[in-house]
């Protein structure tokens, strides 16, 4: 068991805590971060319930806008998609909803779990999980996108945990699928 790996790409435009939430997760505590110039990849053993414990090979893509288009390189062939954004930033919110959707629909990624990180919910004009999934129109991703919303605080680590724990079942369920699809 201890011994599954996952490949999964963290985007979300730049500023949005994707260098946090790698960090957090890998030491389990707060890092100071610089905005990335190329990409951070780190090898995390997270626990999850059920004393399981699995191996994510993270890979934290710089978001500027000009290291954009790198995306697509990152997210061929991953398990899973953690897209984070800023809850605060309203005024980049429609921007954050155009780049997802394009990683969405490309072609590579479709049926790739998705898990929606709505970070920074610690400061006080953080936007709720209601509004951010409707500014994100999640609903029009499409059946072949598995997607959960996950509001968080990478600086304390809240929420994390279980957002990681809701993108590993739908891994695990695509998984499944593709080998049941397989025997046919
Ligand atoms: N208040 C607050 N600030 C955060 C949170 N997550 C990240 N930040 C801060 O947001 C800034 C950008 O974070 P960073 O991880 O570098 O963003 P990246 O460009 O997406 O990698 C840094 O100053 C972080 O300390 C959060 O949950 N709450
Ligand atoms: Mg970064």
């Amino acid at each position: 068991m201890g011994k599954i790996s996952f490949h999964i790409a963290i985007l979300g435009l730049d500023s949005a805590g994707k260098t946090t939430v790698l960090y957090r997760l890998q030491f389990n505590e707060f890092v100071n971060t610089v905005p990335t110039k190329g990409f951070n990849a780190e090898k995390v053993r997270v626990s999850l319930s059920g004393h399981r414990t699995v191996t994510y090979h993270l890979w934290d893509v710089g978001g500027q806008e000009k290291l954009r288009p790198l995306w697509k390189s990152y997210t061929r062939c991953t398990d899973g998609i953690i897209f984070v954004v800023d809850s605060v930033d309203s005024e980049r919110m429609e921007e954050a909803k155009t780049e997802l959707h394009k990683i969405a629909k490309t072609s590579e990624n479709q049926g790739v779990p998705l898990l929606v990180v709505a970070n920074k919910q610690d400061l006080r004009h953080a936007m709720g999980a209601e509004e951010i999934e409707k500014l994100l129109a999640l609903k029009e991703l499409g059946p072949a996108t598995p997607w959960h919303l996950q509001p968080t605080c990478a600086i304390i680590g809240d929420g994390l945990r279980e957002g990681i724990e809701r993108l590993h079942d739908m891994i695990q369920k695509r998984r499944k699928a593709i080998r049941q699809q397989k025997k046919r």
